[in-house]
């Protein structure tokens, strides 16, 4: 079993009730436990034009495949009715795997660390509820130094979720 941290976005249809269905999706997940999920932040889309947003963190222990995890996040995501119209268009829900237990990938279909991961108060302040305050990511970098360089900017966390 690996540890295991997913981003959860969503922008349309009630995105809290999104992410309520997306959790329920990854606790039953085969070969997964789910472990936490973080509260839930709004936030302004990085992107004019756009609804905000809602974000979370889950943490599983899952023995999955990275790839076959995947798959499986882009089948919830599908199930949510999620269309891929345009790339960075509004979703119904976006799941991102942040972490990975302590692996470096570097596949076409997955980057992992997720690579905005340290530009996003929106991942990394709900990471941080769930993952050991001393993390160090498989790059080397720390938790606390991507803490301190993303201030708690335009955050709004919703309590409760
Ligand atoms: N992929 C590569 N690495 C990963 C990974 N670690 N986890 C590939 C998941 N997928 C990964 O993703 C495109 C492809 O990335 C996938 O097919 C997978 O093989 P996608 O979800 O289909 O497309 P996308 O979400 O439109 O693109 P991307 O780059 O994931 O966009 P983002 O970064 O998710 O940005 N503002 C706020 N406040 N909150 C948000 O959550 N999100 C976005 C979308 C913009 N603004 C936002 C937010
Ligand atoms: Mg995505």
């Amino acid at each position: 079993m690996e540890r295991i941290y997913i981003g959860m976005g969503s922008n349309l249809a009630d995105p809290a009730e999104q992410l309520r269905s997306a959790v329920e999706a990854l606790a039953q997940l085969p070969q997964t436990e789910l472990v936490g999920v973080s509260g839930f932040y709004q936030s302004d889309s990085l992107l004019p034009g756009q609804p905000r947003y809602t974000n979370a963190v889950a943490a599983l222990d899952s023995s999955l495949a990275p790839l076959n995890l995947l798959d499986a996040l882009q089948a919830i995501e599908n199930g949510q009715g999620r269309e891929r119209l345009e790339r960075w268009g509004p979703r119904t829900l976006d799941l991102d795997i942040v972490l990975f237990g302590d692996r470096l990938i570097d596949e076409p279909r997955l980057k992992v660390p997720h690579y905005h991961l340290q530009e996003r108060a929106f991942v990394l302040y709900p990471l941080a509820e769930l993952a050991p305050a001393d993390l160090r990511l498989a790059d080397g970098r720390t938790l606390p130094a991507l803490l301190a360089a993303c201030p708690f900017v335009g955050l709004e966390r919703l309590s409760p979720n």
